[in-house]
């Protein structure tokens, strides 16, 4: 077995049975490209168990998440349907590693996108636009990892959970947003913390997943990134982002 395979199985495994792994290349060494392959392979083997494809999230798309993990790229990751919760349910903490949660806002594309786009095509990709909330749930023993750690690790990408779907024609350049958890403000922020405009990380989205062979599908949702640092969340909790004209959506921690 190569390493690449080596490496998506031990954290295919790490996801699948909540378990936290040790870190396998603290130093970085590790190319991009090798990272995004073993983030490929490890997918491949949810694929493989029967989780459909359903799009992609983009990370470290706001200065907010960047200055948090200490890391400045825009990175990737993908989704399968067995990550989304639905809205207003309650997810089991035993799932997770260490969980946390960031608000974000997704997109839902009624074409696909493929390559290097302009913010006016991507938006005309779009069919709807919701509040969305993020679990990322790194599986590196205390959240700590270096850029193709987190990579290979599917960017962190655990759970997700979407509000209503909205008209796109909502300018959504620059709205609001509170992070909460047992109705209590953790969080403040804006949409535009999202690379100046949430489009941007869409059109990035569009050039990274084409680069990669897997193009934005009809379909597909795409999950901005985080918009605010995440916050921890614990047993008992109710989590929800509110988000100006959009509305909200949240989700119960069971214990
Ligand atoms: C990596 C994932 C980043 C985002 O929205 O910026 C991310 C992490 O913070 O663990 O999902
Ligand atoms: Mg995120």
């Amino acid at each position: 077995m190569s390493a690449i395979t080596d490496y998506a199985t031990l954290l295919d495994d790490a996801a699948r049975h909540a378990t936290e792994v040790a870190q396998f290349d603290p130093e970085g060494r590790l190319s991009l490209g090798d990272a995004y392959e073993i983030q490929s392979a490890s997918i491949k083997r949810r694929v493989e168990r029967g989780e459909r494809r359903v799009g992609v999230k983009m990370g470290f798309t706001s200065r907010a998440k960047m200055v948090q993990m200490g890391l400045s790229d825009v990175i990737w990751g993908r989704l399968t349907a067995g990550m989304q919760i639905e809205e207003g349910t309650a997810i089991d903490f035993s799932r997770f590693v260490h969980p946390r949660v960031e608000p974000e806002i997704a997109f839902v594309l009624k074409h696909s996108l493929e390559g290097d786009v302009t913010g006016p095509q991507a938006l005309a990709a779009v069919e709807a636009i919701a509040p969305a909330l993020e679990i990322i749930d790194s599986r590196y023993k205390d959240f700590k990892f270096t850029l193709p750690e987190v990579i290979a690790d599917n960017a962190s990408s655990s759970g997700f959970v979407i509000g209503a779907w909205r008209d796109p024609k909502i300018d959504f350049a620059n709205l609001g947003l509170t992070l909460n958890i047992d109705g209590r403000v953790v969080q403040v922020g804006s949409t535009a913390a999202l690379l100046g405009h949430p489009l941007r990380s869409l059109v990035a989205g569009a050039r990274l997943s084409a680069q990669a062979g897997e193009p934005l599908q009809a379909g597909w949702i795409v999950m901005a990134g985080g918009a605010t640092p995440a916050e921890w969340i614990k047993p008992g909790q109710y989590v929800s982002v509110d988000m100006e004209q959009l509305g909200s959506a949240g989700f119960h921690v069971k214990g």
